[in-house]
């Protein structure tokens, strides 16, 4: 069995879709980032960084139990245990990392400031709204010319690059973003808005 501890956030949900997706059993448990539950030190055990989301496996490689943090790193855990969206070819491989690294490197990151800098700061920054709202939609860009050349990220296949980016982008209108302006992006995310896992996934922790 699977534990899942997790939140209502995009980086949470990455992972509850995939596990959705895989149709792998798993309990939820509810680490409420808002009052701190995320530094209990029973669960920095599991997460050393303090942050959501992560799994215990109690069937892990070699059948020991494996505690796993990085959403990331846990959707390709669950790729290479399951066989699913992670292709096979080493091409198709190589590509779903190369377009799951850039969720996590930019679109996780720069989405999340702009969520900051509009929502919760606790004083207006125009610097920082301009600067990540910018950036914001140079990444739109990115993913617009991308998926306006093939239909998912990293080809012809839904992926785990797939699974990363899209609750991210589902929180479109927390960054006030337009998605009838990214066309390719608004069809990729409406094609896999209609999949029942990501439905399921999405509502995730509830
Ligand atoms: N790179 C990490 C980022 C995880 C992350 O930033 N999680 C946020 C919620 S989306 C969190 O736990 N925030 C609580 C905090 O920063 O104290 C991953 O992808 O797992």
């Amino acid at each position: 069995m699977i534990e899942l501890y997790t939140w209502g956030t995009p980086n949470g949900r990455k992972v509850s879709v995939m596990l959705e997706e895989c149709g792998l059993p798993y309990n939820v448990h509810r680490i409420d980032i808002g009052k701190g539950d995320q530094f209990a030190p029973d669960y920095l055990e599991i997460n050393p960084n303090g942050k959501i989301p992560s799994i215990v496996d109690s069937d892990g490689p070699d059948g020991a139990p494996i505690a796993m943090m990085e959403s990331g790193a846990i959707l390709i855990y669950l790729a290479g245990k399951t066989g699913r969206f992670l292709p096979a070819s080493t091409r198709g491989k190589y590509v779903t990392l190369e377009w799951l690294m850039f969720q996590m490197g930019h679109v996780g990151p720069m989405y999340g400031q702009v969520h900051h800098f509009l929502r919760s700061a606790k004083v207006e920054v125009p610097y920082a709204i301009e600067r990540y709202v910018k950036e914001k939609d140079r990444l739109y860009g990115v993913l617009d010319r991308r998926l306006g050349a093939v239909p998912f990220l990293a080809g012809d296949e839904y992926t785990i690059a797939d699974v990363a980016t899209f609750p991210w982008v589902a929180r479109y209108e927390w960054h006030k973003t337009d998605l009838a302006t990214f066309p390719n992006v608004k069809r990729w995310f409406d094609t896999i808005a209609a999949r029942p896992a990501v439905r399921r996934g999405m509502a995730v922790p509830g």
